[in-house]
């Protein structure tokens, strides 16, 4: 088939899949609504997991693409304003990156230019036809027609619109807190702390030489203006037990509702969804972006057997085999995220809950088996 890949949307996912095509020369086209700085700015993600490097390792992409320092194995954890470090038991776990996100999107980006992809910034395309003969529509009304569509275009895009809603279910899990996410011009100084404290959870980690993301567990009711500069160092105070080695100038705050989605089927006709597209992971887990990149993996993978070997069977399997990987990582995303807010603030969800979260926190440092799960789980290794 000489028609291309149409890739829509310019995240980790949508660019990591056009790299890997491109390497093996299946011809794509990726269609980003946003300007090409807005992409190359937008932070969120800040780990690239073991699992992930060697994605890109394989693909002959890890030194032009991944970027960062090495992770370290102990998480900075801190119990009742007192530090308890946690250190991971899985030697591959220092094969991942503490990368922000935008600097691995700049880096997807330039490397899929410089081998001569067709990347196009500013250009919010419709899903009109996901059948036999797969298009998107411009906005100028242009048809472009395309093999099939990667809907890589995030947890609010085009392309899931354009699956029957009879065909398609939405399953929800809300957690029933938020977390207010700040991003400081503050060099961290560890690469995480994370605070357990009946105040509710908090969290720093490093984004970069320079910046600092702070997390604060908050209801879902509060706003930003409920949190203003000085509220959020207190805050930050009093559930760490100490104040954060520097402070600075705070550059953004949003609220960010934890919650879980997953769609299923991540497959109609000609149609597949990658990422958050097909499913959102909450932070606590680290997950996010990793999830994007195995899902570009795995359809790399199915599109280059198709156009190698004519044959659909990795094709039709892709939604079954994602979901399956999808909820394992949900399950954990869960355990971890329940664990570490219940066993600070018991008034979320009683004191039973509260003492149960203790004793899984525990076993962490008690159990061999079970600190070599999360360091699987962490390392995106089970
Ligand atoms: P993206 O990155 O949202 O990219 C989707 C792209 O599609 C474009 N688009 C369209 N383009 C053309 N036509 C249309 N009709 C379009 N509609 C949309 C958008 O402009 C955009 O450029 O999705 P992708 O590639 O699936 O990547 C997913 C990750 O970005 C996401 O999972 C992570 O950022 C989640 N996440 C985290 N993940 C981690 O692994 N570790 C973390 O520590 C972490 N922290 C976070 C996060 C997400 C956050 N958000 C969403 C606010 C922290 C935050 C604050």
């Amino acid at each position: 088939e000489h028609r291309p890949v149409l890739i829509v949307g310019a995240g980790v996912a949508g660019l990591a899949l056009g790299n890997f095509l491109l390497r093996e020369g299946i011809p794509c086209v990726v269609f980003e609504r946003r300007g090409r700085e807005y992409v190359e700015r937008r932070q969120r993600a800040g780990v690239i997991d073991t699992r992930a490097t060697r994605v890109f390792r394989k693909r002959g992409l890890e030194d032009r693409v991944v970027g960062g320092t090495p992770i370290k194995p102990t998480l900075g954890f801190r119990v009742d304003g007192q530090p308890r470090p946690l250190t991971l038991s899985l030697e591959e776990h220092g094969e991942g990156r503490l990368c922000p996100q935008q600097v691995l999107v700049r880096n997807l980006i330039t490397a899929f230019e410089e081998d001569g992809g067709d990347l196009r910034f500013d250009t919010e395309v419709s899903v009109e036809d996901i059948g036999e003969r797969p298009c998107v529509r411009l906005g100028d009304g242009t048809i472009v027609e395309g093999a099939f569509i990667a809907g890589c275009d995030g947890n609010h895009g085009a392309s899931r619109a354009a699956i029957p809603e009879d065909r398609i279910t939405r399953h929800t899990h809300e957690y029933g807190y938020a977390w207010l996410v700040v991003l400081a011009d503050v060099p961290a100084t560890h690469q995480t702390v994370m605070a357990i404290h009946r105040r509710g959870f908090a969290a720093q980690f490093a984004r970069g030489p320079r910046a600092s993301r702070f997390y604060l567990q908050c209801p879902l009711e509060d706003t930003t203006e409920d949190w203003p500069d000085e509220r959020i160092w207190s805050e930050l105070e009093t559930r760490f037990g100490e104040p954060p080695a520097t402070t600075g100038a705070i550059v953004e705050k949003q609220l960010l509702p934890l919650r879980g989605e997953v769609l299923s089927p991540m497959s109609h006709g000609r149609l597949h969804l990658l990422g958050d597209a097909a499913h959102i992971i909450p932070p606590m887990s680290a997950k996010g972006m990793n999830l994007a990149l195995y899902d570009a993996n795995a359809f790399a993978d199915a599109l280059i057997h198709y156009y190698k070997e004519g044959d659909t069977g990795p094709l039709d399997a892709y939604s079954d085999d994602r979901l399956r990987e999808v909820w394992n990582y949900q399950a954990f995303a869960t355990w971890f995220t329940d664990t570490v807010h219940d066993a600070g603030d018991p008034s979320h969800r009683g004191e039973f809950r509260h003492r149960v979260a203790r004793a899984d926190f525990d076993r962490l440092y008690n159990s061999a088996t079970a600190n070599r799960l999360l360091s699987e789980f962490v390392a995106g290794l089970t």
